[in-house]
């Protein structure tokens, strides 16, 4: 009787219509519509059997509860007991270890009647829990569910931008999830929610702090609260990193400086190592930018950046901690190439890092441009782990007003082909660590979570966050699959509504890039916040970081010749690599400009010249959001109301944007083609001037 009263409860609950505010990402849980597939799952639904009181079991003991409750609208009991008779679940530690389960692989069988989900450790039996739950939600029949997975990649890891005043760098969701003053006493319940997110998605580490870091945070003040924060987010097997300030030494020890050779300032850290893990047992480690845009670093005492990153690993190597040391490194040099930079800093030190220091590497050369090639970092350092850094939160692709797909742009650059050991030896091999065999492998992404009751700001990019997680768990699932599987948790699962949906993901980074910054055009975005279009900056605290530094406009054409003839960045990659790109005939046209300062009637593969092909790229990305616009407005009735309005009103603002981009960069551009609007495109109605004007408005104080 009981049962039934829940159970009416639970349906109930599912029927009354309650808008969706985006809160509870893509573990909504709600009843399963699909009833043939609900009734095969219910088939198993009788209890849940555990043989671990192990916390992180225990987490998934209690998410498959919770979780397939809702889903299938039954109580289901629990069991203490490892054994399982027909018409349960079994979440069971192997008494064996089986070797192909790694640490945190898990396996999914149908045996004797009950589903069988088996790992060698508590994380895996966590894993294998959200992964069954992802095939209820998603409707999978209860016949494809058998099979193991194990992830790619060690440590999956979120950096988070977040500044001890509550605001996040580059955050464009509301401010930082962390209230620091209120811990380490009060403990808000979306600590705890952010965690199961993130181990939903196979993410197992996150850095808590800016990479520009306070030197606060290695104080035991903060510390406490760190640990606060680590005490949550154990159970669901994530451990907690810091970034950490390389002059702290100084700023807290009163040393006289932080030269990482300085007897004292090894003692210094070696101390605070210490009590750092006297508070925080499985500390992971700490992250590190150093000698890049202004903050201290090894470079500052004639050190380099080994000494630094060696110094560091040094204390933390006691208690099986690592350190992440950022390769994003580029100094001044108006006759450089930036593109260079990283590249000419960390080559020559390979091999000479400690076994517990990984290097993290941006995607891209320059700085998480809408479309970079791979950076030439990856096919370069086979004695040292690199670490892949991506950008989930959108600086460069559209802030919360853009939807933006980004697992298109993240598996361009895994698939890439460093050919460090011949062909196939793509970017995923070598931060997986099976092409150099790493001992240690990390991909990390930068987070997009905020404040903003739908974390992300923009419902859409919630779906990056997903799909970085998913990609660091298995970078060879294809990026419409991943699209597919947040559809259906998230969205709908209305077969019309999935495909459209789907569609506009799969192409809204080319769309982004088309009215930004098509043809390997880069870095001509409005100074300091990064907002809109400003291609005519020619003067900013560095030559690199201006507009025309990149674009190279000149009355003959446009791009960075970056060949022999050039900066010969190019020169940077394996030959093979550089082939693809190296002749302006044959290059790709993604990444002509990247390499190739091109005349303006230069006729291209299209058969249209530079100049023509640029504007019909600005017209046509425009245009394509005013496409997406209506296929969304089409999607009305389908999906939450809230949430559909929600985006439609973003897609509007993405809309202006597309134009304001537009506008700006074919007038600015023509001043130095001098070549007409082709048709049928209509010129615009506005003046560079007034432009100009629109792009201050963004930069008043
Ligand atoms: C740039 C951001 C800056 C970051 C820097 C970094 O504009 O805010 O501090 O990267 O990655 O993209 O360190």
């Amino acid at each position: 009787m009981r049962y039934k009263i829940c159970l009416f409860l639970l349906l109930l609950a599912s029927m009354v219509a309650k808008a969706d505010d985006g809160y509870r990402l893509w573990l909504k849980y709600d009843l399963l519509k699909n009833t043939s597939v609900r009734a095969q799952y219910l088939a198993y639904a009788q209890y849940i059997a555990y043989n671990s009181s192990d916390p992180v079991a225990q987490t998934a003991v209690r998410e498959l509860q919770t979780g397939l409750q809702g889903l299938l609208g039954k109580t289901i009991r629990l069991q203490n007991t490892g054994s399982a008779a027909p018409g349960g679940i079994a979440l069971n530690l192997n008494s064996t270890p089986i070797a192909n389960l790694g640490t945190e692989g898990y396996n999914l069988a149908i045996q004797n009647g009950h589903i069988n989900i088996s790992a060698n450790t508590p994380s895996g039996l966590l894993y294998g829990a959200f992964a069954l739950l992802r095939k209820v939600q998603t409707a999978t029949p209860a016949t494809q569910i058998q099979g193991s997975s194990t992830p790619k990649v060690q440590l999956r890891m979120l950096n988070n931008w977040d500044n001890t005043n509550g605001t996040i760098e580059r955050g464009y969701a509301g401010a930082s999830l962390w209230k620091w003053y209120e811990l380490p006493e009060n403990i808000d319940p979306r600590y705890r929610d952010y965690a199961r997110a993130n181990a939903s998605i196979g993410i197992n580490a996150v850095v808590l702090n800016n990479v520009n870091a306070s030197a606060r945070f290695m104080t035991r003040e903060y510390l406490l609260k760190v640990k606060a924060l680590a005490d949550v987010f154990k159970p669901y097997g994530i451990k907690v990193f810091l970034s950490v300030n390389f002059a702290a030494p100084r700023i807290l020890g009163k040393l006289k400086n932080s030269d990482p050779l300085e007897p004292a300032v090894r003692q210094w850290w070696v101390e605070k190592a210490k009590e750092i893990y006297g508070i925080i047992p499985d500390f992971g480690g700490f992250l590190v930018k150093a000698n890049s845009e202004g903050e201290p670093g090894p470079q500052d005492f004639g050190r380099t950046h080994a000494d630094g990153a060696n110094m560091l690993a040094e204390a933390v190597a006691p208690f099986k901690g690592i350190v992440i040391w950022r390769a994003f490194v580029y100094k001044a040099d108006p006759k450089g190439d930036r593109f260079k930079a990283a590249y000419e800093e960390f080559k020559p030190f390979d091999g000479n890092f400690l076994p517990n220091v990984v290097v993290q590497v941006k995607n891209g050369p320059i700085d998480f441009q809408p479309r970079e090639p791979f950076s030439p970092l990856f096919g370069a350092m086979p004695k040292t782990p690199l670490a892949m850094e991506f950008q989930i939160t959108q600086e460069y692709l559209g802030f919360s007003t853009n939807l933006v797909y980004l697992a298109p742009l993240f598996k361009e650059c895994l698939d890439a082909d460093t050919y460090a050991k011949g062909p196939g030896s793509s970017v995923a091999k070598v931060i997986d660590g099976s092409l150099h065999q790493y001992p240690i492998s990390v991909m990390a992404g930068v987070a997009n979570t905020g404040s903003d009751r739908n974390w992300c700001g923009h419902l859409m990019s919630q779906a990056n966050w997903y799909a970085f997680g998913r990609l660091a768990w298995d970078h060879q699932l294809s990026s419409a699959s991943i699209a597919e599987e947040w559809i259906k948790m998230s969205l709908s699962q209305d077969a019309t509504a999935l495909t459209t949906i789907r569609n506009i993901m799969e192409r809204s980074r080319e769309v982004y890039v088309d009215f930004t910054t098509p043809l390997g055009l880069h870095h001509i975005m409005g100074q300091g916040i990064h907002y809109g279009p400003e291609p005519w900056l020619e003067r900013s605290a560095r030559p690199d970081w201006t507009s025309i530094y990149y674009h190279r406009a000149d009355s003959i054409g446009l791009g960075f010749d970056r060949g022999v003839n050039g900066s010969n960045a190019l020169g940077l990659y394996h030959p093979d690599a550089a082939k693809a790109w190296s002749q302006v005939d044959n290059c790709p046209l993604p990444y002509l400009l990247w390499y190739h300062h091109v005349p303006w009637a230069k006729k291209l593969s299209t058969g249209r010249s530079l100049w023509d092909e640029l504007c019909t790229r600005y017209y046509t990305g425009a245009e394509a959001v005013a496409t997406i616009q209506k296929e969304w407005a089409g999607l009305k009735g389908k999906m939450d109301a809230e949430i559909h309005a929600d985006v439609s009103g973003r897609l509007a603002a993405q809309y202006r944007e597309a134009l304001w981009w537009r506008d700006a960069c074919v007038l600015y551009f023509q001043t130095y083609s001098q070549m007409p609007i082709p048709a049928p495109f209509t010129p615009p109605t506005r003046t560079l001037e007034e432009i100009k004007l629109l792009v201050q408005i963004y930069q008043y104080r």
